[in-house]
């Protein structure tokens, strides 16, 4: 039977491994292949005057990055990779690979990222580029644990839909049926319908579309954000909980991705430390005036340099609190001692913002209000508005990007790297 490359040791004794052909070296009476799977490489020895005849035509006829079966005897040996070797007795090609490749799987010519997202299948095959997304695939699971085990329904909300949730242009219209729709640019105002609902507490794991023409390396037209939305909570409370998530998510890579962690050169993963710093906004603007040279002042929003210059102030994840209520959605809760801020925050990394939240206007007049203020219509907002005609609890919430949070937490340079297939202004295939 296969087993995992990474398994086969050398008191294996006889083993079966399938894996694609990761390098070649012919060496006149020996020949050694490194095969390769997810979990490791290993290497074929094959000594040409002990070979089976069948052993040797498939060993010369075989092309780098096929798949092949070998079966054989496993030896100690102290040079090859941990320490083992695999004497075949059998040689198999399972699939060939056609030559010259469009990638160099084994990075020994540089590739750009845009050739690398053109072939993904192959770049994905590099150690390094799995690791990404095991990393990605186990932060994505202590984030579904750490709800589900702290009460959160799962729920699913539709992509299409009819109106704007954020207000702004940023959406991509569709042909539906007779009818224009778009695609969601988030699940904000179903996960806050579903607390009229009385869910208490939702979270939601899906796709939101932004027509940005942003040409960056943190933003993307198709992004997934990790939602919640809860009931009977302020502000502070959902700060808490994404703080307390984010911790136990960097945890638990810690712990599960050693190996992974060690193909990326992270040495020193740090686990952030909770609770983060608020700063408030007044503040975040003022130690931006300082370091940065654009002009930049209270009520404008905090471009990418402020970010960096206040992240590098900060030194670690912080959240920048108490926004002006101009410069944020209908829907977040303004103060009520002083309405010209509100409760909203954004968490942020030293390099970037990961999230927005706020404690939400749960009364229906003060958002028909707010919804005015900001120039909508409140006529396409009914389906939304009428939850709070018959009993809205108060709540909060935030929305998290999965990019950014993977993207940061490995420094990787461009979000890009943190998605298989990335849609961008100029990326729709594949
Ligand atoms: P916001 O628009 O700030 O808030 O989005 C929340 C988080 O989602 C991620 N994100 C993106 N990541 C990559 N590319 C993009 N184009 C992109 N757009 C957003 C970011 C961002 O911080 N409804 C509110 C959330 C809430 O209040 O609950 C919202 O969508 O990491």
């Amino acid at each position: 039977m296969r087993r995992p490359i990474q398994s086969v040791t050398p008191t294996t004794g006889t083993a079966e491994v399938i894996g694609w052909v990761h390098e070649v070296r012919d060496l006149g009476g020996l020949a050694f292949f490194l095969l390769r799977d997810r979990t490791g490489i290993i290497q074929v020895t094959i000594v040409k005057k002990k070979a089976s005849e069948a052993v040797l035509a498939a060993a010369k006829a075989v092309s780098r990055e096929s798949v092949v079966r070998v079966t054989g005897t496993v030896k100690a040996i102290d040079k090859a990779p941990g320490g083992r070797e695999l004497v075949p007795e059998t040689f198999e090609i399972l699939s060939m690979s056609e030559s010259p490749m469009p990638l160099d799987v084994v990075e020994k010519v540089p590739a750009d990222l845009d050739t690398r997202l053109d072939s993904r299948f192959l770049d994905a095959r590099r150690p390094r580029v799995t690791a990404v997304f095991q990393v990605r695939s186990a932060a994505m699971h202590a984030i579904n644990n750490y709800f589900e085990n702290n009460g959160f329904i799962n729920i699913t909300t539709p992509k299409i839909v009819a109106a704007a949730t954020e207000g702004g242009t940023e959406l991509f219209p569709i042909a539906y049926f007779d009818r224009e729709a778009f695609l969601n640019q988030s699940p904000q105002l179903y996960k806050q319908m579903m607390m009229a609902a009385g869910f208490e507490k939702v979270f939601e794991i899906g796709p939101i579309f932004r027509a940005e023409e942003h040409n960056t390396t943190k933003h993307l037209n198709e992004a997934t954000s990790i939602d919640i939305e809860v009931s009977f909570a302020d502000h502070h409370e959902v700060m808490r909980i994404l703080e307390d998530l984010i911790v136990h998510t960097y945890r638990h890579v810690k712990d599960s991705c050693t190996d992974q962690l060690a193909n990326l050169e992270i040495a020193d993963f740090e686990v952030p430390r909770a609770p983060f710093p608020r700063l408030p906004y007044a503040e975040a603007i003022a130690i931006a005036q300082k370091k940065i040279e654009d002009p930049i002042k209270y009520g404008d929003d905090i471009s990418s340099a402020a970010e960096r210059a206040i992240g590098a102030d900060m030194g670690g994840h912080y959240f920048i609190v108490d926004w002006p209520t101009e410069i944020r959605p209908y829907y977040a809760m303004p103060y009520e001692n002083d309405p010209s801020i509100c409760k909203a925050f954004d968490l942020m990394h030293p390099r970037m913002e990961l999230s927005s939240g706020a404690a939400r206007v749960h009364q229906h007049d003060l958002l028909v209000q707010q919804i005015k203020k900001k120039g909508l219509n409140p006529g396409s907002f009914e389906f939304y508005l009428r939850p709070f005609r018959y009993g809205m609890p108060p709540h909060a919430g935030w929305g998290l990007g999965a990019e950014r949070l993977v993207m940061t937490m490995l420094n990787l340079s461009n979000v890009r790297e943190a998605v298989l297939f990335p849609r961008d202004m100029h990326r729709l295939v594949p």
